[in-house]
């Protein structure tokens, strides 16, 4: 267990650098992932990518994302910094990132007993500098608040690729978190609002397309005025409790025309000011299993985070 990589990837390189400085030793564990290695190494972390992207695959296959954590050795309870380096496949910095979504990068945290989320942006706090862009290197602070093993996801466009990564840390130190506990139940309450889950067809068979139907209501009426978040009806994030599979989808409203052009919907920002009470989201599950799905609506003003769990077949 204390042996384990910081960072340890679904992928296969480790860049091990170690900075030796006059007070201390910074290592820097990277965790390089080329995604066309991953695809040829674990195929059912991209599949994702085919439905979600078509025809982009080559290109953003030449894209890695590197993350280095400092310090090296995550802490539950300390602030922590994580770099992300985008870097084309000969290695430059990918500076032409594109906003989607109103933001350059998005990193999605969450906890491997699914108690913990966040959806934290290189920005939140300070615009993103010259800098940065020049190096595509985009850092955000975050406090683990237990010890355990974190899911940490990359999505971001560059040069109409959509490129989204995925990276698995360990955390040291205590309290340290759970298992995390079945729980299929399709009603509950966040908040002010109730929200019920129905999926259609009942049983979600991996590969096959399935639609999460939400519903959302306060003191037993139909709730028509939620907002956007992020140009977005709803983002989720879908998440294999192996931690193995990430999707970062997002909603539409029902009727709605866009299935599945995600580069286009990524785009387009024609989501009303006000909506409700129902949200879609198709999603393709990439394997069997248990996922959690969180997702994020905004509700005067403040983002509401649902998190419900389905079993995949
Ligand atoms: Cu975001």
């Amino acid at each position: 267990m204390t042996n384990k990589p910081i960072v340890s990837p679904k992928k296969n390189h480790i860049l091990l650098t170690v900075l030796l400085c006059t007070a201390f030793v910074l290592s820097l564990v990277s965790a390089r992932a080329a995604s066309s290695e991953t695809v040829a190494m674990h195929e059912h972390h991209h599949d994702h990518g085919d439905m979600q992207m078509k025809g982009m695959q080559m290109k953003s296959s030449e894209i890695t994302v590197d993350i280095e954590t400092v310090p090296a050795q995550l802490k539950a309870g300390d602030s922590a910094k994580l770099i992300f380096t985008i870097r084309s496949g000969e290695g430059k910095p990918v500076q032409d990132l594109q906003i989607t979504h109103e933001r350059l990068v998005h990193v999605i945290i969450a906890s491997a007993d699914f108690a913990v989320f966040a959806h934290i942006h290189p920005d939140d706090l300070a615009p993103v500098t010259d800098e940065m862009k020049k190096k595509a290197e985009y850092p955000v602070r975050f406090t683990f608040p237990k010890a355990g093993q974190y899911i940490i996801a990359l999505d971001t466009a560059a040069a109409d690729n959509l490129i989204s990564e995925h990276f698995t840390v360990d955390v040291s130190g205590e309290p340290k978190m759970g298992q995390f506990v079945k729980d299929f139940s399709r009603e509950k309450i966040f908040g002010d609002l109730s929200v019920t889950l129905s999926i259609v067809p009942e049983k979600i068979t991996a590969g096959k397309e399935t639609t999460l139907k939400y519903m959302i209501r306060k003191d037993g009426k139909p709730v028509t005025d939620l907002e956007p978040f992020l140009s977005a009806p709803m983002h989720l994030a879908i998440i294999s409790s192996d931690l193995d599979n990430f999707i970062h989808e997002h909603g539409q409203l029902p009727g709605s025309p866009m299935g599945h052009d995600h580069m286009a919907h990524m785009m387009h920002m024609n989501t009303p000011k006000k909506f409700g009470p129902e949200i879609d989201v198709p999603v393709v599950f990439p394997g069997s299993g248990v996922y959690q799905i969180f997702s994020q609506v905004g509700y005067k003003g403040k983002v509401i985070v649902l998190s419900f769990m389905v079993e995949v077949e």
